[in-house]
């Protein structure tokens, strides 16, 4: 998964997003209190999609997921145009140093705060201890200024022109769908996410070689076409890795899913993660389960039926009572 960010333009309150955002990421770094990185993630994206400027605190928390504290931060923002709590962490070189560390793809909080402890606080310190670092991570230091930058629209736009054509050359049932933020029709994007299914492939395959040579496949020829530069892994489902149309290294993630369970891949794969919370959460009220997988009702002793038969991402949310949402609506 890419970092998480700020969210994107046409926003009133995007100053206090930026915040939000910076205090979500230290906790999620160097508190590692997810918990807390959540409650500033989610209000930041309340504030994201509010239509208008909020003027002061009051106003903030009459909106859901906004209490108290964080309204106090934005009192104190309007006044004085800065957050002491904020200015005392960017001071702090621990805090600095490790999420220095989180901007290498691979490295997350925990091995950001191992290095850190052995005295490794900055790019350039890392370059000279490759060897305490996994290939995964060594391949995000070699590209970490590549993947920092946002892919625009009209690249991803190529790059799915180039998979749909030699994909479509090698075997015309292979179903492509590139999910992610592009699906949800933004302008730019942290990364890649596609998703590929072919019909001889389902959940009650047995053949167990059969998904890792139709995803090998994938690979190969994208490899072949020099659209792949790099692996960092490929299991039998999932590949991750480096692709290249342009100038920049770009992070892509391709997932190989069961025929059967494409629409719910594709509806997780779309996101966003807070849509995703907010359609289980809506799943469960109504009596079902939902994961990247399947959709199940919940029997009256808790545990999970049969997946139900799902055509169209439409179909799940009818069977859950939720209003259709395109991808674009999708936060
Ligand atoms: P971006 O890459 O432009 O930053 O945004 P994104 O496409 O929305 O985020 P992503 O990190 O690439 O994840 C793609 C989708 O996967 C996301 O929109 C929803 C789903 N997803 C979750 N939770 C998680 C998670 O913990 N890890 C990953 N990799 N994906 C997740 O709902
Ligand atoms: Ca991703
Ligand atoms: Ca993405």
């Amino acid at each position: 998964m890419s970092k998480r960010k700020a969210p994107s333009a046409d926003n009133l309150n995007q100053d206090f997003c930026e915040f939000l955002i910076e205090l979500a990421d230290y906790e999620k770094n160097v508190n590692r209190n997810i918990h807390k990185h959540n409650v500033y993630r989610k209000a930041a994206n309340v504030l994201a999609s509010h239509p208008t400027r909020i003027k002061n605190g009051d106003e903030a928390r009459k909106l859901n997921g906004i209490g108290a504290k964080i309204a106090e931060k934005i009192d104190e923002f309007l006044q004085t145009g800065k957050l002491r709590k904020l200015d005392n962490i960017r001071k702090d070189d621990t805090s600095q140093a490790i999420n220095e560390m989180t901007r290498v793809s691979g490295i997350g909080p925990a091995k950001a705060q191992d290095l850190v402890r052995s005295g490794i606080k900055t790019i350039e310190d890392l370059e000279k201890n490759k060897d305490k670092l996994t290939h995964h991570q060594r391949i995000g230091l070699k590209y970490v200024h590549d993947f920092e930058q946002k892919i625009p629209r009209a690249e991803i736009e190529k790059i799915e022109g180039v998979v749909r054509d030699e994909l479509g050359k090698l075997d015309s049932e292979y179903l492509i769908t590139i999910c992610g933020s592009y699906r949800r029709g933004k302008l730019e994007s942290g990364d890649i996410d596609v998703l590929v299914t072919h019909p001889s492939f389902t959940s009650e395959t047995k053949d167990k070689h059969l998904a890792a040579s139709l995803l090998k496949k994938v690979v190969s020829c994208l490899e072949a076409k020099q659209l792949i530069t790099d692996t960092i892994s490929l299991g039998d489902v999932k590949f991750m890795g480096v692709c290249k149309v342009d100038e920049i290294a770009r992070r892509i993630d391709i997932r190989l899913t069961p025929h059967d369970q494409y629409h719910c891949s594709t509806l997780y794969f779309t996101g966003s993660d807070m849509f995703n919370k907010e359609m289980r959460t809506h799943a469960i009220a109504n009596g079902f389960t939902l994961n990247e997988y399947c959709l199940r009702p919940m029997g009256a002793t808790g545990i999970a039926g049969k997946p139900v038969p799902v055509s169209s991402e439409e179909d799940i949310f009818d069977y859950i009572n939720f209003p259709y949402k395109a991808p674009q609506d999708r936060g």
